[in-house]
């Protein structure tokens, strides 16, 4: 029995133990094999063989469970040791992405106008021929829907050239009051220094019972939303032509770059032009289906939002994806 204790207490590793303690307290270990023979003995000296396994038994136990501690402990140091982390040594660090300056100006617009109580609307890049232009007043053959400026599929279907026709299918599916915006990518086959055949648009819509709605309350939201943009810029409105809507003007803020002193930004006449509105047309109206109401409409482009606020200079940055200028806008 005196080889085991030397065992137990020689084992060095938990695995070693292991095999020593099934070879001790198992089944078929030696102390079972020893009570087995114990049965054998002359019944009078059964109880004193008995008395000394249990004491034998008892002391084992308590050597084995201390060498376990030990090794057990050694192990997981040794372990800590081997899996340390060294948080002193250097490591790249992780790139962080950030919002594009296009959809942080997006993001900036949109807020402005949930504050005033307009609803966001979205609805389908791709469109049909009825919901981007014939209900807009569009008629075929009118020069702003031209081959040259729309991408066209076949089956008279196309990528909406204006967020209009989000605006058109909430007339259709919704009656008045209306008061929303529809803020999304737009395309035209044009490109140039000022024109990429994809940007983004925010246009919006106010539609009331007739007489609710007028040019005096569109002036209103409208310069207080420049200011919310721009600061302390002045603000003002020239007639203008749009087919959709009737007074039509187009709103020059004075240039925030040499304060209306007149440079290059501005083309030396102090003013820059940010957006188009109006008081939408009757035809759009009978379009939708819509009978005694009056509204008005605005829409602006917002890569020159963007390119205002930020003070990028040219409109082709914002597409290239070169992440040294999108690290700039974090
Ligand atoms: C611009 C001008 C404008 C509208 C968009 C509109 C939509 C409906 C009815 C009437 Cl459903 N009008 N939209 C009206 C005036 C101007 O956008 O220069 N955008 C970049």
């Amino acid at each position: 029995m005196k080889q085991w204790y030397d065992k137990i207490e020689a084992a060095d590793s938990v695995e070693k133990l292991e095999e020593i303690r099934i070879a001790v307290f198992g089944k078929k270990g030696v102390l079972a094999a020893e009570f087995a023979k114990m049965k054998s003995a002359p019944n009078e000296e059964k109880a004193q063989i008995a008395k000394e396994l249990n004491i034998h038994k008892g002391k084992m136990t308590e050597l084995f469970n201390q060498r376990k501690i030990v090794l057990a402990t050694e192990a997981l140091e040794a372990a800590m040791k081997a899996e340390k982390i060294d948080v002193s040594l250097f490591s790249p660090t992780a790139e962080r992405g950030a919002l594009h300056p296009v959809m942080q100006t997006m993001d900036r617009i949109v807020d402005y106008f949930v504050s005033m109580n307009f609803t966001v609307n979205t609805g389908p890049i791709v469109e049909d021929d009825f919901h981007n232009f014939e209900a807009l007043n569009l008629p075929k053959y009118h020069p702003a829907r031209d081959m040259q400026d729309t991408f066209y599929f076949k089956d008279e279907m196309l990528l909406r050239t204006h967020t209009s026709p989000v605006q058109i299918r909430t007339m259709l599916h919704s009656k008045p009051p209306i008061r929303m915006i529809a803020p999304g990518a737009v395309f035209r086959r044009d490109y140039d220094l000022t024109h990429t055949p994809m940007f983004h648009q925010v246009e919006g819509l106010v539609v009331d019972e007739e007489g609710k709605v007028s040019f005096a309350n569109l002036k209103f939201i409208l310069e207080d939303f420049l200011k919310y943009m721009f600061g302390d810029v002045d603000v003002r409105f020239r007639p203008s032509f749009f087919p959709f809507t009737e007074p039509s003007a187009e709103v020059d803020i004075s240039c925030i770059f040499c304060k209306g002193e007149g440079c290059r930004v501005c083309s030396k006449t102090g003013w820059l032009e940010v957006l188009g509105c109006g008081i939408v047309d009757p035809n759009v109206f009978e379009a939708v289906g819509y009978k005694d109401v009056s509204g008005y409409a605005f829409g602006l482009g917002v890569e020159r939002f963007a390119m205002l606020i930020q003070h990028i200079g040219d409109l082709r940055s914002l597409f290239e994806g070169d992440v040294r200028l999108l690290e700039q806008f974090q």
